[in-house]
């Protein structure tokens, strides 16, 4: 049982964990190195123990596979996760000249007058990115992120390499290899980045007409970030398979660093105190490729789950 894992995860956090201080300033318990299976033949991990938003998930994955790093996609979806990352590029530029955003995040978590401010300001920004182009094209653009990684990744002498194009091709033309790696991890542009990627790198493996992927996530915010990783990656692993023609066996999630942040901790118990469902089943419509594919080619089905659990995004 797919909550179950999680649930294990979790515990062994709050029983072994060490506290240590981090970036954030928040505090976090954590143990390095854990690793979750996930068997796709028994249904489609998206967590029951708490409702987790798939189409969130499913817009960004699309958004990485498309090799698009402009936030305009995912606002068309509705879908906020990258908004700050544009934002602070965009308020840090010489164009701008509203309120000061410097620290907005922290700020709008302290003081309420500023969160009205800086809500105001988000607001416009999202609406310009929508509807202006010019401003989309030089705002919305967040640069060297997944899908620039996944699709464009440029090497040394300029040459350009779409990793998982690649990889696919690799999957079906020599399914036994054991080089089927893609890599959201480019040293050279680490510095650019505005979160070096946290899901870093992926390998896939065929066996029977069964494939299976394994992701290396270095850094895992358990409670908030995880439970949409594993099932980013299990909607990756399904596209992946129905495109080279075999079926999604397991999802192995492997981490680096897993923590709980210490403001996460309450959260955390009445999570645990929760027994799950049957897990819900994922169905994609048409035989387009995983290039062209849209949201609304997906549909999760039987999704029954506890209610949704709020816990503050440490920035
Ligand atoms: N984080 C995740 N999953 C993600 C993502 C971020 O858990 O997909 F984008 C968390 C991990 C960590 C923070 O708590 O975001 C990144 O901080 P750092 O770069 O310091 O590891």
């Amino acid at each position: 049982n797919f909550d179950r894992a999680y649930h294990d995860l979790l515990q062994r956090i709050l029983d072994e964990g060490s506290y240590k201080d981090d970036r954030t300033g928040t505090g976090t318990y954590s143990v390095f190195g854990h690793q979750m299976r996930f068997d796709l033949s028994e249904g489609f991990p998206l967590l029951t123990t708490k409702k987790v938003f798939f189409k969130m998930i499913a817009t960004e994955l699309i958004w990485f596979i498309r090799g698009d790093t402009n936030i305009k996609y995912l606002l068309e979806y509705n879908n906020n996760i990258w908004n700050e990352w544009a934002f602070k590029k965009w308020t840090e530029s010489e164009e701008y000249n509203g309120p000061d955003m410097t620290d907005f995040g922290r700020r709008a978590l302290k003081d309420p007058e500023f969160n009205e401010i800086y809500q105001g300001e988000m607001a416009s920004f999202k609406k310009k990115v929508l509807e202006d182009d010019a401003f989309s094209q030089k705002y919305g653009s967040l640069g060297d992120v997944y899908g620039k990684q996944w699709r464009h990744w440029v090497g040394a002498d300029g040459q350009v390499i779409d990793q998982l194009n690649d990889v696919i091709e690799g999957i079906k033309n020599q399914p036994d290899s054991r080089r089927h790696i893609v890599t959201a991890w480019n040293p050279a542009e680490i510095e650019n980045m505005a979160l070096p990627p946290c899901h870093s790198f992926f390998q896939f493996y065929v066996n029977d007409g069964i494939l299976s992927l394994q992701l290396y996530q270095r850094s895992a915010d358990v409670f908030l970030g995880v439970p949409f990783n594993i099932a980013s990656y299990a909607l990756l692993l399904h596209l992946v398979a129905k495109e080279c023609g075999l079926k999604a066996g397991e999802f192995v999630h492997t981490m680096g660093d897993a923590h709980i942040y210490s403001n996460h901790l309450e959260a955390v118990k009445t999570q645990l105190g929760r027994d799950s469902y049957q897990p819900p089943q994922l169905k994609i419509h048409g035989e387009q490729s995983i290039f062209d594919l849209n949201f609304e080619d997906l549909e999760i089905e039987h999704y029954e789950s506890h209610p949704y659990i709020k816990a503050p995004i440490a920035v």
